[in-house]
């Protein structure tokens, strides 16, 4: 029998930080796990070193969902994001060794296709309204049908999800949090201004999202909502913080505008009243954050009973692992709505080759048998691990705001 004979944990920052684990076999085969947790990844490598690899050795790799329930009961504290993403990193790898033992990409393994690709959006900004519009026409003219739309809000400095200059979207730049100013008022005057405008320029024959990145309390979000709905948004992401999910039915008792959430939480019982009381319309967890694909589908299948659609986190921040292990998973699932998809540095590209290509609007799982990456270690080396936080908000006040 085959068992694993070796877990090994590689930080590199081709780029921007990513933590990956890298499961052998005895037979040879290997498996690629992606654990990176965005200004904290060096508490998921050091669970994984420390605390998991040494229990991995000797197992056997075909059983997938044991060592979920191994590393997930097992280890009595639960839930939690550096817990869920460690463990997601050996369910990905896992899942990778199978498609390469059968032969077979990862899709096929999940139930083979229900879609011929994967519908995307992209990613619009602009520091101010005229620059966003000229964003938005570079997207659709490159092929996108859906696009999210962000804009420096006057005011108030730099704006989180707004790219500066021509420079890369980047969530996690500085050595220490940058500190950045809020204020809900001008947000609240400002954003519905540049999503009509949008609307006005370009009409309806496209998919228009934004990220509201958890700003508003219920009630305010309510109100955003409704003004937008003129806008006929795909969704509104993450309208106000998600402890507490009994908060969303303020908001759907306001508004139609569809709401999506999940980015932030890493199990089925952070969306289970979410989804099972309609509390929203597109789940956003994905692969490396919500327990790998064992768990990710539990959360889909469960979505899928209550007509709730899937739209997982596809940011910069996430390896090209996860992409890769998303879009196997959107191919195959039922219930699919919607990728994130943000393209990875091109320096990425020197560290993971992956077969996921965009075409026409969509991404497209390539043949490969498992998830269809390879890590090149050697150049990995080359990118050693840099301090990089996301930025914290404050009011005008100084006051820490809601992220
Ligand atoms: C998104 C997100 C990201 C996250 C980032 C956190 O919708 O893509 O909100 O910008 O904030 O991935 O690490
Ligand atoms: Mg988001």
């Amino acid at each position: 029998m085959s068992v694993i004979e070796r877990a090994e944990v590689f930080v590199c920052s081709p780029g921007r930080n990513f933590v990956t684990l890298r499961i052998t076999t005895s037979d040879g085969v290997t498996g690629l796990g992606d654990a990176t947790l965005n200004g904290r990844e060096l508490a998921v490598a050091g669970y994984l070193r420390d605390h998991v690899a040494p229990l991995l050795v000797g197992r056997d790799p075909a059983r997938i969902e044991d060592m979920w329930q191994y590393l997930y009961r097992g280890a009595y504290w639960r839930r939690g994001p550096v817990t869920m993403t460690a463990i997601a990193a050996v369910d990905t790898a896992l899942w990778d060794i199978k498609g390469k033992v059968a032969g077979l990409p990862l899709y096929q393994l999940l139930g083979g296709r229900s879609r011929d690709g994967v519908l995307v959006y992209a990613h619009a900004s602009g520091t101010d309204v005229p620059a966003l519009l000229d964003d938005v026409a570079r997207l659709r003219d490159l092929g996108y049908s859906a696009i999210r739309a962000q804009a420096a809000v006057p005011g108030i400095g730099g704006t989180y999800g707004v790219r500066k200059g021509t420079g890369a979207y980047e969530p996690a730049a500085t050595a220490l949090p940058d500190e950045q100013v809020w204020s809900t008022e001008a947000y609240l005057d400002h954003a519905p201004k540049y999503l009509r405008a949008v609307r006005e320029r370009f009409g309806f024959d496209f998919h228009l999202l934004h990220d509201v990145h958890h700003r508003l309390t219920p009630i305010e979000a309510a109100r955003f909502g409704k003004e937008v709905e003129e806008c006929r948004l795909f969704w509104m992401e993450d309208p106000t913080p998600a402890e507490d999910q009994e908060s969303f039915r303020l908001i759907r008792q306001h508004t139609t505008t569809p709401i999506a959430v999940g980015e932030a939480l890493s199990s089925i019982w952070d969306v289970q009243r979410l989804i099972t009381e309609q509390l929203i319309d597109y789940v956003r967890c994905t692969v490396v954050h919500a327990g790998g694909i064992t768990h990710l589908r539990r959360i889909f299948d469960l979505a899928a009973l209550h007509q709730v659609r899937t739209g997982s986190h596809g940011a910069t921040d996430l390896s090209p692992v996860t992409l890769a292990a998303a879009v196997h998973v959107d191919t195959a699932v039922p219930n699919f709505g919607i990728q994130e998809y943000m393209a990875h540095a091109e320096v990425t590209g020197e560290v993971f080759r992956s077969g996921v290509r965009y075409r026409d609007g969509m991404l497209h799982v390539g043949e490969q048998p498992g998830l269809g990456v390879e890590f090149d270690e050697q150049a990995a080396s080359r990118f050693p691990y840099e301090a990089r936080y996301l930025p914290v908000a404050r009011r005008l006040d100084g006051s820490v705001h809601d992220w």
